[in-house]
């Protein structure tokens, strides 16, 4: 039997990621890109794309709700333009549900995506993310994914989304503290960041610490080129089929 037929080739899978910055700030959206950009591999396109509606930055459960329109504003533009897969650039990954509902593409939140890579290379893992307030969304998710055995602790380092790439807020020392506190005390082999705006730092502190640093972002990049490859869709059958027609306001 000819194999070439029964194994379709993905050598070279041509694949566009939408990643979707689901805050509306541009700057932050240009970090995303970047680090998505130097995940990807030779035959993705990364499309960047900024929100239009909802908060500066995620940093709460009213910012996740207000954000949420947003980022399906976000995926349906970049359903409409092609795109093969969506990656949600925050780490709450909100609306990831609905968003798998009004797409047949494959939907990656990067707090799945980096939790998931995590117990790849580690038994144990803690996260550590922003503001104290975000930690109750982070430990949510944890407990959505089925990650309490894997996950012994998620730490705050108390800097605000926006202030992340502020000099004087010394963010890498920062974190490089945390994180050493997270291999002494919580008997951790891998660290996963939680904040998408902490992306460009993930391979540095990685390098420093000598244990695996996932950044989110290029988790879900990588995860998102290996379904497009594996020729995998969103189910539409059952759990996440279409939303039902009805009437509905227009967002
Ligand atoms: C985030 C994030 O990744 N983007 C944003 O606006 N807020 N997450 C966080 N824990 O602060």
């Amino acid at each position: 039997m000819d194999q070439g037929k029964r194994f379709a080739s993905n050598m070279r899978q041509q694949c566009t990621i939408n990643v979707i910055n689901p805050n509306t700030t541009r700057s932050m959206t240009a970090l995303i890109e970047l680090a998505a950009r130097e995940s990807a591999g030779p035959a993705t396109t990364v499309v960047g794309r900024t929100s239009t509606f909802g908060p500066a930055s995620i940093e709460g459960h009213y910012d996740e709700a207000l954000a949420t329109i947003g980022l399906l504003k976000a995926v349906a533009a970049g359903d409409e333009d092609g795109c093969h897969a969506h990656v949600i650039a925050c780490f709450g990954d909100p609306g990831l549900l609905a968003a798998r509902e009004i797409t047949k593409a494959p939907v990656l939140g990067i707090a799945e995506a980096a939790m998931r890579a995590a117990t790849f290379v580690a038994i144990h893992f803690s996260v550590v993310t922003t503001l104290s307030r975000t930690k109750v969304i982070a430990e949510q998710l944890v407990r959505n994914y089925g990650m309490e055995h894997a996950c012994r602790n998620v730490r705050a380092v108390d800097v605000a989304v926006l202030d992340l790439d502020k000099p004087e807020a010394n963010v890498r020392g920062i974190l490089l503290n945390e994180c050493r506190a997270a291999l002494k005390h919580d008997g951790i082999g891998a660290i996963v960041l939680g904040c998408a705006g902490m992306a460009d730092l993930a391979r540095d502190l990685s390098a420093e610490l000598q244990v695996p640093v996932i950044d989110g972002v290029a988790a879900a990049v990588k995860f998102a080129e290996a379904l497009v490859g594996l020729g995998l869709q969103t189910s539409k059958y059952g759990d996440l089929a279409f939303p039902i027609p009805k009437e509905r306001s227009r967002f």
